[in-house]
């Protein structure tokens, strides 16, 4: 299945568009695409491909040192939540929920993910984008930036491709919020502040490169949307909603965007969190081959960006009204907002924001 390209130039400049009309149709695609698939393709003309080509250069660069250089910049006591977190430390979901394990079983056999064996084999570096509170009870999500010496590029390099990130984001979200008939800012007014990361994978694609390693073990992401510019290695597969397997393909130029647990909070179960797991397929080894060939890096950078809802209790709740007016209907729509605010109590008060990940 291709998932759709949806262009963002006629929404970020209503004269090239062709009416109220169109716009609405398109605002309607994209909250249909992100319900049905939990993923979605945009261009956006503000995030060129040598943006995020420039961004990958430089992660290349720092992922390839040696380990001990860039366990300088682990933070460990705060969590990880900023610097880099080395292979072997994020624990992929389904290797230890067993509600989980139970669910993908019963999969049909050409759409179970891999089994990951153990931690994923693959780095992270955190960094934060865009204005944080000046107080805050979450002190672990707000900490000071690390800067890797020998980077004087790094700053500016991060910020620009964060913040552009964050911007199709922000157009994403309210499209989503319109086609969801909610108000436009219904999500991005939520957005404001919020512990928005720059959190791009590095994977050794040299020491774990054989066919079916698994990189990123199925998972969801614990946040509002991902975005990802494009990879220079294919290994992204995600699932549908109709448990259909994917392996994501992304045209140059174009950006990812996945749902996670917060936009299904929010709205109460119309969009669902995107399953989805990277993996060392056939498509991988090949571009592994070819880059070898041509003498690149033989890291497979991911460009994540994680856009989050700001963490204070203020969160409010977008509960659409999906049972009817059936006695039936009116208490499922009770229960799912029982179970909705559950889950944000838990979001906020209980002491998993000590031990967050966010992947
Ligand atoms: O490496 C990727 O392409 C995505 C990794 C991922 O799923 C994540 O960072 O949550
Ligand atoms: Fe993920």
């Amino acid at each position: 299945m291709e998932l759709p390209v949806i262009d963002l130039q006629p929404y970020l400049d209503p004269s090239s568009s062709s009416g109220d009309d169109e716009m609405k149709r398109v605002c309607s695609e994209v909250s249909r695409t992100l319900s049905e698939t939990g993923a979605l393709l945009v261009k956006d003309p503000r995030c060129s491909a040598q943006d995020n080509d420039r961004f990958i250069d430089m992660m290349e660069k720092y992922f390839e040192q040696p380990d001990e250089v860039k366990r300088l910049q682990e933070r460990p006591n705060l969590h990880y939540q900023v610097g880099v977190t080395p292979e072997g430390v994020e624990v992929p979901r389904s290797l230890v929920d067993e509600e989980m394990q139970k669910k993908l079983k019963s999969l049909p056999k050409e759409c179970q993910p891999l089994t990951p064996t153990g931690p994923d084999p693959k780095w992270r570096y955190m960094w934060r984008v865009g204005p944080r509170p000046s107080t805050t009870r979450f002190q672990e999500l707000n900490s000071e930036p690390v800067i890797p010496e020998g980077f004087p590029e790094w700053k500016e390099t991060m910020d620009t491709w964060g913040s552009k990130m964050i911007a199709a984001i922000e157009a994403v979200a309210e499209m989503a919020a319109i086609g969801f008939g909610l108000p436009k800012d219904a999500f991005t007014s939520i957005m404001k502040q919020g512990p928005h990361l720059l959190a791009p994978t590095g994977s050794n694609l040299q020491r774990h490169g054989k066919e079916g390693t698994v990189f990123a073990g199925y998972h969801y992401d614990l946040n509002f949307l991902t975005i990802h510019g494009r990879s220079r290695f294919p290994g992204l597969s995600i699932w549908l909603r109709n448990g259909k397997k994917v392996e994501v393909k992304v045209p140059v130029g174009c950006l990812l965007i996945q749902t996670g647990k917060q936009i299904e909070w929010l709205t109460a179960g119309d969009c669902i969190a995107g399953m989805h797991e990277v993996v060392v397929t056939k498509r991988t080894t090949d571009a592994i081959k070819a880059a070898s060939e041509e003498n690149r890096s033989l890291w497979r950078v991911s460009s994540t960006v994680s856009t989050l809802i700001f963490t204070s209790p203020l969160l409010m709740l977008y509960t659409h009204i999906r049972g009817g007016s059936t006695a039936a209907g009116q208490t499922y729509n009770f229960l799912y907002r029982l179970k909705q605010v559950g889950f944000i109590w838990f979001y906020l008060f209980s002491s998993y924001d000590h031990k967050i990940s966010y992947f």
